[in-house]
């Protein structure tokens, strides 16, 4: 958990600078702040689990100018924070150690991480990523042992930038104190924080300072009904603290002297495994919300890309699988067939050719390019390409169409660019690997070839009247023209001679056979073309392509990525501590 919190805050970031829609923005804005508590939270367990006797955390948090500093003053019994008239202040968390020594606190450094402990007066306001640790001079009496930490405005213009530090000392304290004035106690900002505070289940305090005498009566049911509003635990416990003209600091009533101790005695840190777990799951599904839709995105591009592949097929069966004048395969094989058969009458013709010719003519196969010619002048490969071509237009079509339709929108116009630009590498993988499959199916075809052979021969008479055939003769020619590069495949299909053949084989003692073999040829056919040529190939490539899709706009989490995390947070469910 404690490594994909901060990789999904980092890719908020990322794709935050690249929003335009202001609500996008400050939607992304809130998740990053979500997202630095939850992880602060998870991090202050595992200090918890590793240093012994951490000792208790309270923090005064509050918008500018109600007096934190000054609350923090006055708990303490000295002048240990910075105060001032002007706002912004504080703008590091500067924890005091009231009545324990600093060194007690050397457990935080680690819980700080990339955060530097340094002494109070050296902290400089150009660097936020800084914190401090002083000791107290003596007890004052308010506050039981424990660092009260002063921390910057949570509502100021510049708190964006030290709000990291702010942050990460709300999800450190093991209680809240809440400063607010007559001014400022009706602030959206305060109320924001509180409702994001209270999966937290830190007990509060609340501070009404610089309180005129007698405005309690008005303020404080204006107070408990804002509370109400925004949270769910009861109302806590109020301050009031009057503004002292004069002293220009707070008096801390007497009777509110135990509120401190009280407070940190309701802080239960052997639940903390517990909020962390429902702080996470309160948020879970809205930090996820932008990589679903990515997910859903590319499921809903797989399922295009499928519907293509689909298609695509379909075509490859009703234009040439299953095309009377166009299937040339099968008519191949046969083809092949005749150059098995020892055919009387064929010797004529061959010297006729070629003097140096021997029998069988198979021997003659041998010696050209045969198959790369035939591939040349498939129907089939012409074909498979133009099909591929068509499915990428339909593909890219659909991608326009949809453009803007389904969230996130900036995802489908950069695929459709992406598609775009690899349209042409894309065809020429295809037509590279439809060649391929040609050549290397061309042993499938003489397989076929050859268990037609060992039929025959199992039935010598038709074998005989096959041989003693005038339209066997010729069509062995045509099939030796073929393989010496005279004609095309696809001329095979259309040749009478072939044709004759065709019909004569299936009419024959072994039709039965012949169609069953076909059958199982186009079968074998269809299965390689689609496993190899659409399914591990083209598909494989398109479903790759929003791989491509720029890392700064994306979060290109994957599902499995989101699935290993997930399983975490079910395990901690049930009690099983992971991390
Ligand atoms: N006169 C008077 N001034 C106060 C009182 N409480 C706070 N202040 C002043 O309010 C200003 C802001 O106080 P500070 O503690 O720095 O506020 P912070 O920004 O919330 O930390 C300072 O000038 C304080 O002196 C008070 O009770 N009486
Ligand atoms: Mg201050």
């Amino acid at each position: 958990m404690l490594e994909f919190i901060p990789l999904l805050r980092q890719r908020y970031q990322v794709v935050l600078n690249r929003r335009e829609k202001a609500a996008d923005r400050v939607l992304f804005q809130q998740r990053i702040d979500q997202l630095t508590l939850a992880e602060a939270f998870v991090r202050k367990g595992q200090t918890l689990g590793r240093v012994d006797g951490l000792p208790l955390q309270m923090a005064v948090i509050g918008p500018t100018q109600v007096g934190k500093s000054s609350v923090v003053n006055v708990l303490m019994g000295c002048q240990a924070a910075g105060v001032s008239p002007l706002a912004g202040y504080t703008v590091h968390p500067q924890g005091f150690c009231h009545d324990l020594p600093v060194s007690a606190c050397a457990g935080l450094q680690r819980y700080f991480g990339g955060f530097r402990c340094i002494p109070q007066q050296e902290l400089d306001k150009s660097r936020y990523d800084c914190y401090s640790l002083a000791p107290a001079l003596e007890n004052s009496g308010l506050l039981p042992a424990c660092v009260l930490w002063d921390t910057p405005d949570f509502d100021s213009i510049d708190s964006r930038t030290y709000r990291e530090g702010v942050i990460r000392t709300l999800a450190l304290a093991d209680a809240i104190i809440l400063v607010v004035s007559k001014e400022k106690y009706a602030d959206q900002s305060v109320w924001e924080m509180m409702s994001v505070l209270e999966s937290l289940n830190q007990p509060t305090l609340i501070c009404l300072n610089k309180l005129v005498e007698g405005s309690e009566q008005v303020l404080l049911p204006s107070l408990q009904d804002k509370w109400q509003k925004a949270r769910q635990d009861p109302f806590p416990e109020v301050v009031c603290l009057h503004y002292q003209k004069l002293a220009g600091v707070p008096i801390w009533p007497d009777d509110a002297k135990s509120f401190p101790s009280r407070l940190a005695q309701r802080s239960d840190r052997k639940k903390h495994a517990q909020f962390e777990q429902q702080l996470l799951q309160k948020h879970w599904q809205q930090w996820l919300q932008p990589i679903l839709e990515e997910h859903q995105a590319f499921a809903d591009w797989e399922a295009l890309v499928d519907n293509a592949i689909n298609q695509a097929l379909g075509h490859y069966q009703r234009d040439f699988l299953n095309h009377p004048q166009h299937y040339e395969t099968f008519q191949q094989a046969l083809a092949e067939l005749l150059t098995l058969l020892e055919i009387p009458g064929l010797a004529g013709f061959l010297t006729g050719v070629r003097k140096a010719l021997t029998w069988p003519v198979r021997q003659m196969m041998k010696l050209g390019q045969k198959r790369l010619h035939i591939t040349d002048s498939s129907r089939e490969v012409a074909l498979l390409n133009q099909i591929a071509e068509h499915a990428l237009i339909r593909l890219n079509e659909t991608l326009l169409d949809n453009n803007g339709q389904g969230p996130p929108s900036d995802w489908w116009q950069e695929l459709a660019g992406v598609l775009r630009n690899q349209k042409v590498a894309l065809l020429q993988n295809f037509s590279l690997a439809a060649r391929a499959y040609h050549l290397d199916f061309q042993h499938e075809v003489e397989q076929t070839a050859h268990s037609l052979y060992l039929k025959l021969q199992e039935q010598p008479l038709v074998l005989n009247s096959l041989r003693a055939t005038r339209v066997t003769a010729d069509a062995a020619v045509i099939a030796l023209t073929l393989h010496t590069g005279g004609i095309g495949v696809h001329d095979l299909v259309i040749a009478p001679a072939m044709l004759t053949l065709t019909s004569l084989l299936a009419e024959s003692a072994i039709g039965g056979y012949v169609h069953k073999i076909e059958a199982q040829l186009k079968q074998r056919q269809l299965d390689t073309v689609k496993q190899i040529l659409f399914m591990g190939g083209i598909r494989a490539q398109l479903l790759a392509l929003p791989g491509q899709l720029s890392a700064l706009a994306h979060f290109n989490i994957s599902i499995a990525q989101l699935n290993s995390v997930e399983q975490q947070l079910k395990e901690k469910r049930h009690g099983l501590r992971l991390l």
